[in-house]
């Protein structure tokens, strides 16, 4: 029997080395999905994955590109399940992952005919796949829409969309377009090249990082793959290294100069380093608050990044490098003088040694029933070598950010630029599929476990057993709050938490699991926390473990602005209902800072 286009297309994806696609079925895509179980010509085909929510496909896809550096490949039915991909597609566009969605449509003959499930896809696309989205009409056309929206989603890293309508994808297919005017003869195959600046560029950049004293550099996750030229340029320059979040593996967190996360979830020695420098050296990030980086004219600039769009817009900098971060910085060592006056690294160390001890306190803050920090602390004492840590978007970021310690070899991931709700589970997913030998955590909020984590513990109990590795552990702070919104809505907007819109309905998300299942642990007091890790990280399954936490703990940034502090005295004047606990964990929490004190 010869190829259908349906069949060419995953073939095609095959060839691309695409071993997986996380979809939906529908029938925009029958003719797709009835190819993924014929393969009589031996040629490789990707497996499907069946998800619960076509957004969690995306979501996957992203994970799947962040975790490996491979191309994601989700798959969606016309109409309604193209719809429901956007949000996942969006986490990967603006977190710049190569991801191809291959999506359905109604049969060419009812298209403009206001059919069932006929949505303009093309348009709808238009933004998220922005650089490459095509509808096929004609089968000669499958090999190259398939080549251009993977080498695109692979070059440009982005997302790209082929659009498939349903009919088409039971015709013969054209695998060869025949050699006359008006076709396209692709190829597969994409090779990274090695983008590097030039020598002037680089010799004025060691310049400009030669004559600073007191350097401070930020890393995102373009520089992922460059951890020990990061560390060496540290180490001659002197400096500091702050992180951005989805850059906080790019250097483990016991180093003594890595002053962690940055901004809003970051640390005290990440801001006074900002403050205080005279140079700044940022490497593969575009972390987007510049209230958090020095003020225009404190420090001279040097940005290396691999995409020439996205230099100098954060800050204005004295020179750009347009370059693979490694090789950039492996070009930069030799010029680089190293630094004989240390007196500006121990300022930072020292202020790295307080802020740990500072977070150690925190963590071990009574609360009501169990502080949030000490569930990442405890956990960070634990985390298995290898562990891949997934986290979704509400206050367990700040936890993910600043408290959680990653050692060398691990890896962590979060929706860091549209910071979406509900990514931490399908993450998980994604990483576990890719990794099936490492140990993956999602670190979830009971609002996203709402939202969308508690259906995605169904495709966890579907496919665990072909996981050879079960540890699987979603952590769920049940605080019955959407409490990063709540402490938002106090600190920046002075408004006293809104019941209405914040409060949560409880949800018995362990004995859920269990009933997949999977394990379940709930605990409701500080002692249980360190024993339930044991229990979770030598669980024979998949784990939820659900801990009943204090939602008056705040996550707040860390620097209090006056502004700030009067807006947070505007939600308990306004009559904020938890106002005296509020008051008294905010003040235990930060009160070093309320203090001004610098000391901590
Ligand atoms: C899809 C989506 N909707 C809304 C938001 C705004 N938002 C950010 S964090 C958050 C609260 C999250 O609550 P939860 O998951 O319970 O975590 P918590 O902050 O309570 O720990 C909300 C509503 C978002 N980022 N994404
Ligand atoms: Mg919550």
């Amino acid at each position: 029997m010869s190829n259908s286009v349906g069949d060419f297309v995953l073939e095609r994806l095959g060839a691309w080395g695409v071993k997986r696609i996380y979809g939906y079925p529908g029938d925009g895509i029958n003719g797709l999905i009835g190819a993924f179980q014929r393969s009589d010509n031996g040629t490789p085909r990707p497996e499907f994955i069946q998800v619960r929510h076509e957004e969690m496909a995306a979501f996957m896809a992203c994970s799947h590109a962040k975790f490996t550096g491979d191309l994601g490949v989700c798959m969606a039915t016309s109409g309604p399940g193209a719809v429901h991909l956007l949000n996942g597609l969006y986490d990967a566009k603006l977190d710049h992952q190569p991801v191809v969605a291959i999506v359905g449509q109604q049969a060419r003959s009812g298209l403009g005919g206001n059919y069932q499930q006929e949505i303009d896809l093309t348009s709808l696309f238009k933004d998220v796949a922005s650089e490459y989205v095509q509808m096929a009409i004609e089968p000669a056309q499958i090999r190259h829409l398939i080549d251009r929206a993977c080498r695109i989603a692979l070059s440009e890293r982005t997302v790209t969309a082929v659009i498939v309508p349903n009919d088409l994808q039971e015709q013969d297919a054209v695998e060869v377009p025949p050699r006359v005017h008006g076709t396209v003869h692709s190829g597969a195959g994409f090779e990274r090249p090695t983008i590097m600046p030039s020598d002037g560029a680089l010799d004025r950049a060691a310049d400009v990082l030669n004559a600073g004293s007191r350097v401070a550099m930020l890393v995102g996750q373009g520089a992922l793959h460059a951890s020990a030229e990061v560390a060496q340029v540290a180490e001659l320059l002197g400096a500091g290294v702050a992180k951005a979040l989805l850059g906080k593996a790019v250097l483990p967190d016991d180093l003594p100069y890595v002053t962690g996360s940055i901004g809003l979830l970051g640390t005290r020695p990440s801001y006074n380093m900002m403050e205080g420098c005279d140079t700044l050296l940022m490497i593969g990030s575009s972390f987007p608050y510049s209230e958090f980086l020095p003020k225009e004219g404190q420090a001279r600039g040097v940005q290396i990044d691999i995409d020439g769009r996205m230099l100098s817009i954060r800050y204005p900098m004295e020179v750009m490098l347009t370059g693979d971060s490694a090789e950039t910085l492996r070009a930069l060592i030799p010029r680089l003088q190293r630094k004989e006056d240390r007196g500006w690294r121990e300022q930072i160390e020292g202020d790295i040694r307080e802020w740990w001890e500072l977070m150690d306190e925190r963590a071990h803050e009574p609360a009501d029933p169990i502080n949030p920090q000490l569930v990442l602390y405890e956990l960070s004492k634990r985390l298995p070598e290898g562990a891949i840590m997934c986290a979704d978007s509400g206050s367990v970021a700040n936890w993910y950010a600043r408290d959680l310690r990653l050692r060398e070899g691990m890896m962590g991931s979060l929706s860091g630029t549209l910071a979406t709700m509900g990514a931490g589970v399908p993450y998980a997913i994604g990483a576990k599929f890719a990794h099936p030998r490492r140990p993956v955590f999602a670190l979830m909020g009971d609002g996203a476990m709402q939202m969308n984590g508690i259906n995605e513990l169904i495709t966890i109990a579907k496919y665990r057993e072909r996981w050879p590795d079960q540890r699987l552990v979603i952590l769920v702070l049940n605080n019955r709050d959407l409490n990063q919104v709540t402490w938002e809505q106090r600190v920046m907007n002075g408004d006293p938490k809104f019941p209405g819109s914040q409060d949560l309905p409880d949800f018995p998300y362990a004995r859920y699991a269990e009933m997949l299942g999977l394990a379940g642990i709930r605990v409701d007091s500080a002692e249980q926390v360190g024993p339930a890790w044991d229990q979770a990280l030598s669980s024979d399954r998949p784990v939820v473990l659900e801990a009943i936490t204090d939602p008056e703990v705040p996550p707040l940034p860390p620097h209090i602005t006056v502004q700030q502090a009067r807006a947070f005295a505007s939600a308990v004047i306004g009559g904020d209902e938890h106002a005296g606990r509020m008051v008294k964990e905010s003040l235990r929490q930060k009160l070093p800072e309320f203090l001004g004190g610098d000391s901590k």
